[in-house]
């Protein structure tokens, strides 16, 4: 069971962010109540939110998943592949250290963005992508190894479609792993029970199981009723402005 989570208020010149979605520029007030309503889910799922204030220097900093990986026994902060993003590290360091007593660093050379790490139970993919590097990878895996859990990496790097491996995988628990269909057949996720997400729904694949809720995107039916069919209570949440930012869903809030 999760009991906090780290989020952070957006910007004014979130806008500012990083990019590569065409789908417009994001509406700040809606921006706004979008972020409210997420932090409202997470609460309404059990968890003492622990918000930071908004920076403008960090356009991209609401999305604090990147920052950091935190699991059971410790938190590894993380070094973002995007140099905009390097000085986010520093304000979530100060949120961690309240809550975990060891705390390690990824380290120059290596780079790696939270949101290319999915824990999935006792094993971890690391997604090698164009903001996680190999070394940034073989970094936390060492810090994982020495916590008894496996890793293993994931090269995404000739995708196009997504920016972290978590925008197209997300563990839920009961070995069920939601997965978009251009990840569907690779080896490393034979095994699990695969929910396959076609296409037109592959936002949705960032979704992410909070205690007995899965917070989902709205907009999504078939992964809707599909969680639904397996048991699973979704909670929807209008993800439209983060979206624009290429934002999942799980990229807003540090779990743990
Ligand atoms: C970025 O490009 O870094 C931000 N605009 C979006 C990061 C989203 N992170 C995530 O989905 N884990």
């Amino acid at each position: 069971m999760f009991q906090h989570a780290i989020v952070r208020t957006p910007s004014e010149n979130f806008a500012d962010g990083l990019t590569s979605a065409d789908l417009g520029k994001p509406d700040f007030p809606k921006v706004v109540a979008q972020h409210a309503a997420y932090c409202d889910a997470l609460k309404q799922c059990g968890l003492d939110l622990v918000r930071l204030d908004a920076d403008l220097e960090h356009p991209d900093s609401t999305f604090v998943e990147d920052t950091a990986v935190l699991t059971a026994k410790s938190a590894i902060l993380a070094r973002p592949g995007a140099a905009s993003r390097l000085g986010e590290i520093a304000a979530i360091r100060n949120a961690v250290e309240r809550f975990y007593s060891t705390i390690h660093e990824i380290e120059s050379s290596g780079t790696l963005d939270g949101g290319d790490i999915c824990d999935a139970g006792a094993h971890f993919f690391m997604g090698i992508s164009h903001r996680t590097t190999e070394e940034g990878a073989r970094q936390l895996g060492e810090f994982l190894a020495a916590d008894g859990y496996t890793s293993s990496m994931i090269d995404i790097r000739s995708m196009t479609s997504i920016l972290h491996l978590k925008s197209g995988i997300a563990y839920l628990d009961q070995n069920n792993l939601i997965v978009m269909e251009e990840l569907a057949d690779r080896k490393e996720f034979a095994g699990y029970n695969l929910v396959r997400v076609p296409a037109e729904e592959s936002y949705a694949c960032n979704c992410v199981l909070v205690n007995d809720r899965v917070l989902l995107p709205s907009g999504f039916p078939q992964l809707n009723a599909a969680l639904t069919g397996l048991g699973y209570k979704p909670l929807l949440l209008d993800m439209s402005e983060f979206r624009k930012m290429d934002g999942g869903l799980s990229c807003l809030s540090l779990r743990f």
